[in-house]
């Protein structure tokens, strides 16, 4: 924080460009287990969650990035009773999956207990889901995590950093392989999957990866202001052949329900994610 400014620089993840937000007053700062985690106020955009320089959530725009990347997997289930989330230590996908009343469970496993604490202190909308009797929460390595875990659950959403520091693995193939393992029969995946115009090289491997272990793996994105270059992606990908998760498979809520409790996510929407610029299209969906 330089003269009143957070600057997110990344020499490596983003060289030569970094989102600023002007603070108004520091609320934590901590060096956890894991990673230098930061709070502050901003002026315009809420609170704001920082982990080793990134930008993690804002109050402001976080549903945008929250609903898309846990309904883009929800409703391309038939019928998810159990859900897992890894990573999503500020409880923002726990939430947005507990809005869905076939979720009998919603599991969340995140490597560092800090990133909980300081959410529940300092985001109460998204951490509010902790109080929930469906959530169980672990502490731990995702990537050890689903280790222990074969054909469990029905939804599995990777809510990860970006793929330096804790969060290396969960880019990795290997990766892949466990959760394909983890997941039930007609199981669904989404992973936090980048952005276009930074990192076409990790989405296509990505890409490359989950096409060789699922028969259905689609990229499609949203947009929010506070990720790098204003977008962010993700890898929806189903064990079930014949899924088409590029179309909600299943629509439970009424317009009522989606006006009170989704600012983001429509049934449009999920399709529109889909649908990419020429360039992008050209390099992740030439097959
Ligand atoms: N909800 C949107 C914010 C995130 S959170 C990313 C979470 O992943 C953090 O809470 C971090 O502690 C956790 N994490 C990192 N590595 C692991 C791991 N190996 N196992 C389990 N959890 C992990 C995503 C922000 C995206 C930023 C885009 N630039």
């Amino acid at each position: 924080i330089k003269d009143g400014w957070f600057a997110e620089v990344s020499d490596t993840m983003w060289p030569g460009q970094a989102m600023s937000l002007k603070v108004e007053k520091v609320l934590h700062v901590e060096k956890s287990k894991y990673q230098d985690v930061l709070v502050f106020k901003s002026t315009n955009y809420g609170n704001v969650l920082v982990l080793d320089n990134c930008i993690q959530v804002t109050e402001r725009d976080e549903f945008s990035y929250q609903e898309m990347i846990t309904h883009l997997a929800l409703n391309s289930h038939p019928n998810p009773k159990k859900a897992l989330v890894i990573g999503g230590g500020d409880g923002g996908v726990l939430r947005e999956i507990l809005k869905h009343s076939s979720i009998e469970e919603a599991w969340l496993c995140d490597i560092d207990e800090t990133v909980i604490e300081v959410s529940k202190k300092y985001l109460p909308e998204m951490s509010k889901s902790y109080q929930d009797p469906r959530t169980k929460v672990h502490i731990g390595d995702g990537f050890k995590f689903l280790e222990e875990y074969k054909n469990q659950f029905d939804v599995i959403i990777t809510d990860s950093s970006d793929p330096e520091g804790p969060a290396e693995s969960l880019f990795q193939k290997p990766y892949f392989e466990l959760l394909n393992g983890a997941l039930t029969e007609k199981g669904v995946i989404t992973t936090q999957a980048e952005n276009i115009w930074l990192h076409m090289d990790i989405i296509s491997k990505l890409k490359k990866d989950c096409k060789d272990i699922f028969p259905v793996a689609e990229y499609g994105y949203t947009m929010i202001p506070t990720y790098p270059s204003g977008s962010i992606g993700f890898m929806v990908c189903s064990k079930d052949k014949n899924a088409v998760v590029t179309k909600p498979a299943r629509f439970e809520w009424s317009d009522d329900f989606v006006k009170k409790n989704l600012k983001y996510y429509n049934k449009k929407i999920h399709e529109a994610a889909f649908v990419l610029p020429t360039w992008a299209d050209n390099v992740l969906n030439q097959d």
